[in-house]
């Protein structure tokens, strides 16, 4: 001890010694390269936002919803419980208290291919524009699809249908604009099909007090507590296209996976949700009310969601503003809902706002239910690295760098993981 002691007292020996933790210490945090938040991007939101939380150490503790114990309190062990009570349960909950229920007035459809190319993209790719017509109580509504599929690969093939709520600047038909948020030309290389529909044609992305719209067709007055809200009202539009891309000879009907970003990436969880048969399902940055836990409280909450787009939720959602814990659900639980099928979640590492984070600890906490029915995955609890793609058995992961966007480099995530699970 006193030789210790009298060792630590020379200066130049406790400077060396210090180094030496400072360089040690150093290499356990380089070795540790799972994402964190910039510091830089931490401060810079948090001046600019700072009633919403950044940072990790403000998240207060919270216990999630156990998503594979039923209501009256059954451990659900097997793929057999879970499809017939715990899914439905949950799905339940969630038309109940988050997007509200599609209401049951009749309504018609048809079908009109209203275009068809079939040398678009100079060749390489058959187009067709469909216009798929809705009428109910005296009134019509039409959502246009477009459909590029490769000229080249052997058909049926897999698709993609993107809900843009981007407008149509980034889904040019002619190809004379292009834009990374839908990159039709190297889906087509890759032998996909892309289709995409506007949301504004389903719902307007406003609060107009559900009058215009598919709502103005549909809707029952006085709505309840639990009717549809535009998100749920956009899912439903999804499916109205994916009952088109069905009946396509060109399309693998099976083998269709549906992507949104942002609010469009909520719906794409949503329209997974509800309708089993999207194969696979893409969020992208689909932050609170999308993948991100609602209890970690992290960038966007509910309380400030319901407030800045009135329209998008159920009126029961409201009850939970500011008061997330109550809620019977939390958004693993919404992941969970795609088992056993196909989900992707990713994120960019400056949208906090949209929780990275909060993420990809919800899919970690779904995962148990995808391997309910055999596949195995697995993910770590920690988060992968910037820029790297986790993909296990039917889910997969990747936080990009930059901001809040859905570019060629997301896609050509999507599609390695697409040609594992929906090329098989
Ligand atoms: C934001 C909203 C997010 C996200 C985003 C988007 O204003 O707070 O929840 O949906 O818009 O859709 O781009």
């Amino acid at each position: 001890m006193v030789y210790r002691r009298d060792f630590l007292r020379k200066p130049g020996i406790a400077i060396i010694v210090l180094i030496l933790i400072f360089q040690i210490y150093n290499a356990a945090a380089q070795s540790d390269n799972s994402w964190r938040a910039s510091t830089q991007t931490i401060e810079k939101l948090s001046k600019s936002g700072s009633e919403f939380n950044y940072y990790e150490e403000k998240v207060p503790s919270y216990t999630l919803p156990d998503v594979l114990t039923t209501i009256d309190g059954r451990k659900v062990n097997n793929s057999s419980l879970w499809t017939k009570v715990r899914r439905p349960e949950i799905l339940e909950l969630f038309r109940e208290n988050v997007f509200g229920r599609v209401p049951e007035t009749p309504y018609e459809k048809s079908f009109k291919v209203v275009n068809l190319d079939k040398k678009a993209m100079d060749g390489a790719a058959t187009l067709k524009q469909v216009d798929i017509t809705i009428t109910a109580t005296g009134k019509s509504l039409v959502i246009h699809l477009t459909l590029f599929t490769p000229n080249k690969t052997q058909k049926p093939v897999p698709a993609f249908l993107l809900i843009d709520n981007r407008g149509p600047a980034n889904t040019d038909p002619s190809r004379k604009v292009k834009s990374e948020f839908w990159p039709v030309e190297e889906a087509i290389a890759r032998g996909y099909g892309m289709a995409v529909f506007s949301n504004a044609d389903v719902d307007p992305d406003n609060f107009d007090d559900f009058k215009n719209g598919i709502h103005a067709l549909l809707d029952k007055n006085p709505r309840p507590d639990d009717a549809w809200g535009t998100i749920g009202a956009w899912a439903w539009g999804a499916s109205r296209c994916m009952d088109y891309l069905v009946t396509d000879k060109d399309i693998a009907g099976d083998k269709i996976a549906v992507v949104g970003h942002s609010r469009g990436g909520k719906t794409a969880l949503w329209a997974g949700a509800e309708d089993t048969r999207f194969a696979m399902v893409v969020s992208n940055e689909s932050g609170a009310g999308g993948a991100a836990l609602a209890r970690r409280r992290f960038g966007e909450t509910v309380g400030r969601i319901n407030t800045a787009f009135p329209h998008w939720f159920c009126s029961n959602y409201k009850k939970f503003s500011n008061n997330e814990d109550a809620l019977p659900v939390d958004m693993h639980m919404l992941l969970a809902l795609i088992a056993p099928r196909a989900l992707y979640v990713d994120c960019a590492s400056d949208d906090l706002w949209g929780d990275p984070r909060g993420s990809y600890l919800s899919l970690y906490n779904a995962v148990p239910v995808f391997n309910l029915s055999g596949t195995n995955s697995v993910i770590p609890e920690a988060m992968p690295p910037l820029n790297k793609q986790v993909m296990s058995g039917e889910v997969a992961y990747h936080i990009r760098d930059g901001v809040h966007n859905m570019l060629l480099k997301d896609w050509s995530w999507f599609m390695d993981f697409a040609d594992v699970v929906l090329k098989k």
